[in-house]
């Protein structure tokens, strides 16, 4: 640059990309993720940018998988953020609250359940938020929908999704069933 001129700033490019996982076992499970899927998208601060397929998966209790428990549908979404942390999870219990979640029971069955699963790598653990989400290592019903979105993607202190989800032993299949076939949506 000549003359003083000042170069015009570029538009400075902020926020970070996270991944949260949905989980529904009780109504119309479908609808309220894909519901809450818009209403995520619609907080001033996320966006949602892919969303995976969805995938049925029996229930999971402190005590082991459930049968005798409606089947849970889950899923993945793949977000860009402004949100600081915790501000992040204010805006996802209330999504949860909105679609009427309620607390009563540890792992109990729900309309709604949303989890940080990762934001950006970031390691951290307080009495509210705990990152990347504890359990999601050993979980395929979010492994497994993670890769629809994110091949390649890796999760902070355990490695690469894909060698986690050939690990996992919870069992998920692809719905409807119809669709099993045909890559995610
Ligand atoms: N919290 C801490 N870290 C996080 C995070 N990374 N993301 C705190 C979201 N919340 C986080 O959660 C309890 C507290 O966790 C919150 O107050 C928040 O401050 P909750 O949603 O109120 O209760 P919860 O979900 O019953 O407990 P928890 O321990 O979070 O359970 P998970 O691990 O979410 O598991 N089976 C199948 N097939 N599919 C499922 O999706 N989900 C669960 C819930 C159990 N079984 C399941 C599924
Ligand atoms: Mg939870």
């Amino acid at each position: 640059m000549t003359g003083g001129v000042r170069p015009k700033p570029q538009r400075l490019r902020v926020g970070v990309p996270g991944v949260l996982a949905l989980g529904s076992n009780l109504g119309d499970r479908e609808a309220t993720i894909r519901a809450a899927l818009e209403a995520l998208d619609a907080v001033a601060g996320i966006r949602v940018e892919v969303v995976s397929a969805l995938y049925e998966t029996p229930a999971l209790k402190p005590a082991g998988v459930d049968h005798d428990a409606p089947a849970y549908l889950n899923a993945v979404a793949r977000i860009h953020t402004v949100l600081p942390p915790l501000a992040l999870l204010d805006a996802v219990n209330a999504v949860e609250n909105d679609f009427g979640r309620v607390r009563d029971e540890r792992w109990g069955d729900r309309t709604l359940d949303i989890d940080i699963v990762d934001l950006d790598g970031l390691v951290t653990s307080d009495d509210r938020l705990i990152l990347p989400h504890p359990r999601a290592a050993e979980r395929a019903f979010v492994l497994v929908p993670w890769l629809d979105v994110d091949p390649d993607a890796v999760l902070a202190g355990h490695g690469p999704v894909a060698a986690l989800a050939a690990r996992a032993t919870d069992v998920v299949t692809r719905y409807p069933a119809s669709q099993a076939d045909g890559g995610a949506s």
